[in-house]
């Protein structure tokens, strides 16, 4: 069977790379860049010099501790529990599980998906969204290619019962939202994977933002460049994350000190201010990614530094799943109402103004 990454290449590269003539990002060289410009500080002052490392006060700020926030407004407190709140309220449910974008099924609700390459950490990232990381959702693995069908997932909105033969998918009602697990493109990948890839992200109207996972440890590589630049051809809404961030916070598995911690977070800093300029670049005209990039792990979480709320970044994520879909609430956490509009009655004389 062919690999993806030929397939990928075929359907959206111009110009073949070669992934073994490009060279990992090395983390540990990003250090000391700039990257004040497009940083958000928490707290207003004390103002933080360029290129000094964020003080140890930094690590009890969040979210913008973790996340790079360029285009939209962070969430407040209020809003990341409101997003708590509504995964763990949502009993996730499998809604359908299909190999071909032709067998979709057409649900009315918006949809998000989870994409990246083969073990970037994509199912384990959704069952850590869903809040159920012990009774697994989606079926997580060491060995790459293991999602081989694109799985979607109800959360939120009412949920009706329904007989047997009904379709799953009738079971959830307004107000929620699917979340798609995607399979994974390069290594382990089949080319068959990668062309429903494409034809479910260029064509799937329900769907209103593709996440796209890259590794903290390996940074951007040939494959993941190529989708990007599709995405941009293509005009459809992405946003990137950061993945397995633990790995790069945490090199030695141990819960980090103040001290280090800070550098290690200077240094994913710098690193999401290097993808950013990726995938924003600033000759490109069109559509480009949502400049906010999140950092998460399905599997850390940093306790005692202001950092403890589960596992890292995840209820960052949440929220802007809910965003993506429209399910977002105000700064004070209340849900969103439908606007009103007062439709101006025409004074007598204007109209008569006009005849
Ligand atoms: N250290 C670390 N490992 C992770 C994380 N997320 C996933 N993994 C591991 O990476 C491997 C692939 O995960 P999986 O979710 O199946 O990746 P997928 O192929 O993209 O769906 C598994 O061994 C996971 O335990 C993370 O946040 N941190
Ligand atoms: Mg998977």
């Amino acid at each position: 069977m062919e690999l993806l990454r030929p397939g990928l290449s075929a359907i959206c590269a111009r110009r073949v790379l070669h992934p073994q003539r490009l060279r990992l990002r090395s983390v540990s060289t990003a250090v000391g860049r700039n990257t004040q410009s497009r940083f958000t500080p928490f707290v207003k002052p004390p103002a933080e010099e360029p290129t000094s490392k964020p003080s140890t006060a930094l690590l009890t700020l969040q979210p913008q501790t973790l996340h790079q926030y360029t285009d939209l407004i962070p969430p407040t407190e209020e809003q990341l529990s409101y997003a708590n709140r509504f995964f763990a309220a949502s009993n996730p449910k499998l809604l359908w599980t299909e190999a071909y974008f032709r067998q979709f099924p057409a649900s009315p609700h918006p949809e998000v998906a989870f994409l990246g390459r083969s073990n970037v950490g994509k199912s384990s990232l959704l069952n850590a969204v869903f809040g159920r990381p012990d009774s697994r959702v989606a079926h997580v693995s060491k060995k790459p290619g293991r999602t081989r069908t694109m799985n979607a997932f109800a959360a939120g909105g009412e949920r009706f019962k329904i007989a047997e033969d009904t379709p799953k998918w009738k079971l959830m009602g307004r107000g929620g939202v699917v979340v798609v697990d995607m399979p994974g493109y390069g290594k382990g990948s089949r080319a068959q994977w990668g062309t429903e890839i494409l034809k479910y992200i260029e064509n799937r109207k329900q769907l209103r933002r593709t996440f796209l996972l890259i590794d903290a440890e390996h940074g951007l590589k040939s494959a993941d460049k190529q989708l990007l630049e599709h995405f941009r051809d293509k005009g459809i809404s992405h946003q990137i994350i950061l993945s397995k961030v633990d790995k790069l916070l945490y090199p030695r598995s141990k819960q980090p000190g103040p001290e280090s911690l800070s550098n290690k977070l200077m240094e994913l800093r710098s690193l999401c201010e290097d993808i950013r300029k990726t995938v924003q670049p600033e000759d490109w005209r069109g559509p480009k990614a949502l400049g906010d990039i999140l950092c998460c792990s399905s599997e850390k979480e940093i306790t005692g530094h202001g950092l403890g709320r589960g596992k890292l970044g995840i209820d960052a994520l949440r929220w802007a799943v809910l965003g993506a879909a429209g399910l977002d609430c105000d700064a004070h956490g209340n849900p969103k109402q439908a606007e009103q509009y007062t439709i101006l009655e025409v004074e007598e004389e204007e109209e008569e103004e006009q005849q």
